[in-house]
């Protein structure tokens, strides 16, 4: 029986629409499993949505949406990209699915007869924006994983006693030391875990929209503790369902759950302690990666410095993104994007490289053998440099298995890419264009042999490379008249597999060359979308509305004629969306001396909002400050520095600006109205 191998990603929040972060983790999962199916592995690949919760209810809110409606949308644009970038997921969970909901329920009900749930009051903080119950620090305190302000929370809850299990975990992460990856990621949990754990909240009672505790429906079951259970609902648990049972028993405990950084403590401290006190095996292992980085910080929607795949897909293609991903990052440690430099690499190893190996190669193949690949000649034709090209591609398969079996996908790649390195020498070296004028026996079967080595050496890359530019390679493995490589057994690649005399497919070119423009387009295609189909300039400094915004700053449809002149309606009145924000940051403009960059969260967000209130309040003065944001203003470009909202001041003629605020207390992200 062949083995089986069991992958997930992390399934993404659906409070904004996927970008090159979400697309980094699912294109090495996706490398890793069409790898393993090429290796014969029973394959399983998962992916999903992580649907409920208070970030998400929010969310739906401010875009005017029901949470059903709006996780419909957002749920179906990732669903939507990973297809049109061809992944392979094998099953795409949403956790709004009936067969979810009644799993996770199922899921709850062992916990609970297992003696590991009891009733209880959480009194303290949580941040919506990680969903992370934060103890030990008082009202209105920094998330300590985001710094976003956390919000109170007094409520009946259902708790699960995961104090209980801090020997147990360590007695894990210690017999299993390949259970977190990297060595980093495993230190850090296992100091997490020796200071002691308490007891984790696993139901909320304060909003609705999530899956109801079995037998108690005033609760929702908290979102972290449904949304993990995807890994093992998605393939049968708790079905009543034979064949999904059996999945299940097949299946579980996966091989590879793949996540990003800042989840690992969800990972590999709730879930492998929620699947203990259920009796289930925990996962085989766990590898976080880094962060991508853009523009210096992570990238990520509510910092606005995002970058969407489609940008990429739409001028350079999957491929390209794929390979520079995996190529240019250190699987595990933070690495910075720039379009820039996805250029570059893809016009160095790409297009120069791999895409110009193919075509110099095939097409000389075509022209002096009639496109059959040609016999390498006797003994006497042989030269040392045919036997390197050889050797260094026996080492290359050796070396790049190995490393690609720890996931250090960018040594794998660079070893890989040697090869081709070695072989565009190799036929510098033997100018077999020379060779190709002359008619000779001699010079013939040299060049019989010069064509094979290449193409032998091509076969060898394109094969080792597919499960990471899988399009590209599938393409020049069908010019090399091979068939499909999905089919090929990796397992059993060496040297001299090539078949002789076998008739090549069509040669075409499979990467172009980009030309100089590439990244500026891709750079201008992306501040568009940001700035949205807004047609509000930036404004000079001097006339910056600080003020509440009037009909000029949101554009309003004409008033129906029940509306006096001068006034508008309530519906245009509801179009603006006013929300209680928190200033985190708080600086200067360098240049420009009425201007603040704020940092200001939203609740679910953190916005960048730059105000016209430098003359009127010191940058430190404002931090922690309670202020009114005009949310749904659509962006704009000030000093170069994009301010995604206002902030409502009032303005008095010829006086300083005073900030609109609040005399009670208001929970951030409250909607004016
Ligand atoms: O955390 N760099 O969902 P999420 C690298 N729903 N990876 C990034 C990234 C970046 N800048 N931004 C996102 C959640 N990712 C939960 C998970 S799992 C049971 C629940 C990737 O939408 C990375 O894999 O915030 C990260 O862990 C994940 O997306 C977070 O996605």
């Amino acid at each position: 029986m062949s083995k089986k191998f069991y992958i997930t990603t992390p399934i993404y929040y659906v409070n904004a629409r996927p970008h090159i972060g979400h697309a980094y983790t699912t294109i090495a999962c996706d490398a890793v499993a069409r790898r393993q199916r090429m290796l014969g592995a029973d394959t399983f690949f998962l992916t999903g949505t992580d649907e409920h919760g208070q970030k998400i209810e929010r969310a739906a809110q401010a875009a005017g949406k029901t949470p059903q409606e709006f996780t419909d949308e957002v749920s179906a644009q990732f669903r939507a990209l990973w297809k049109r970038m061809g992944i392979t997921n094998d099953d795409f969970i949403r956790t709004t699915e009936d067969r979810h909901k009644r799993r996770v329920q199922e899921l709850f009900r062992r916990l609970r007869d297992n003696g590991h749930i009891y009733k209880g009051t959480y009194t303290g903080q949580y941040c919506v924006f990680d969903e992370l119950y934060v103890d030990a620090v008082g009202p209105g305190a920094p998330c300590p994983e985001c710094g976003r302000p956390t919000e109170t929370v007094k409520e009946e809850n259902y708790f699960f006693k995961l104090s209980s299990f801090q020997n147990r975990l360590l007695q894990l992460y210690n017999e299993r030391p390949d259970f977190i990856r990297p060595e980093t990621r495993r230190n850090e949990v296992m100091s997490f875990v020796r200071s002691g754990l308490r007891d984790l909240s696993i139901s909320r009672s304060t909003f609705s929209w999530g899956i109801p505790v079995p037998d108690d429906p005033k609760h929702v079951i908290y979102v972290w503790l449904d949304a993990l259970a995807n890994y093992i609902t998605a393939i049968g648990y708790g079905s009543s369902h034979e064949g999904a049972r059996e999945a299940f028993q097949k299946y579980w405990p996966a091989d590879l759950q793949m996540i990003g950084k800042e989840i690992v403590r969800f990972h590999c401290v709730y879930w492998p302690a929620f699947l203990m006190a259920a009796e289930l095996p925990v996962p085989k292992s766990i590898v976080a990666h880094g962060w991508l980085l853009f523009e210096e910080s992570k990238m990520s929607k509510s910092r606005g410095n995002i970058v969407r795949t489609e940008t990429i897909l739409d001028v350079l293609g999957a491929d390209a993104l794929r390979y520079f991903l995996l190529r240019e990052v250190v699987f595990g440690q933070d690495g910075s994007f720039s379009f820039d430099a996805l250029v570059q690499r893809y016009n160095a190893d790409l297009a120069n490289g791999l895409g110009n190996l193919a075509s110099r190669t095939l097409t000389m193949i075509t022209r002096y053998f009639r496109g059959e690949v040609p016999y390498p000649s006797a003994v006497v034709s042989q030269r040392a440099g045919d036997g390197a090209v050889a050797e260094s591609a026996r080492r290359v398969i050796a070396e790049c298995s190995v490393l690609f079996d720890q996931y250090q996908f960018s040594r794998a790649l660079e070893v890989a890419w040697s090869l081709v390195a070695a072989v565009d020498k190799y036929i510098v070296d033997n100018e077999p264009w020379a060779l190709g004028e002359k008619q000779d026996e001699e010079s013939r079967s040299r060049l019989a042999t010069i064509l094979y080595t290449s193409a032998e050496a091509l076969r060898i890359v394109t094969a080792l490379a597919h499960p990471v530019i899988p399009d590209a390679t599938a393409r020049i493995w069908a010019q090399l008249g091979l068939g499909d490589i999905r089919k090929f057994p990796l397992s059993e690649l060496k040297w001299g597999q090539l078949q002789l005399g076998a008739k090549l497919g069509n040669v075409e070119p499979v990467f172009p060359r980009a030309d100089k423009s590439a990244a500026e387009r891709m750079q201008s295609m992306e501040e568009q979308q940001r700035s949205g189909s807004s047609t509000i300039e930036a404004q000079p400094e001097t006339t910056l509305p600080i003020a509440a915004p009037t009909a000029a700053a949101v554009p309003v449809e004409k008033p129906p004629a029940s509306v006096p002149d001068g006034k508008i309606s309530i519906d245009d009145f509801a179009k603006i969306e006013l929300r209680v924000g928190q200033v985190r940051t708080a600086e200067k403009v360098k240049g420009a001396d009425k201007l603040l960059r704020l940092e200001v969260d939203l609740g679910t967000e953190v916005r960048q909002v730059v105000a016209g209130i430098a003359e009127s309040y010191a940058p430190e003065s404002l931090i922690g400050r309670k202020v009114v944001i005009v949310a749904n203003l659509a962006p704009r470009k000030l000093r170069g520095l994009e301010s995604n909202g206002m902030i409502v001041a009032a303005s008095p003629e010829g006086g300083k600006a005073v900030l609109a605020g609040f005399l009670e207390d208001v929970p951030v992200g409250t909607r004016l109205k």
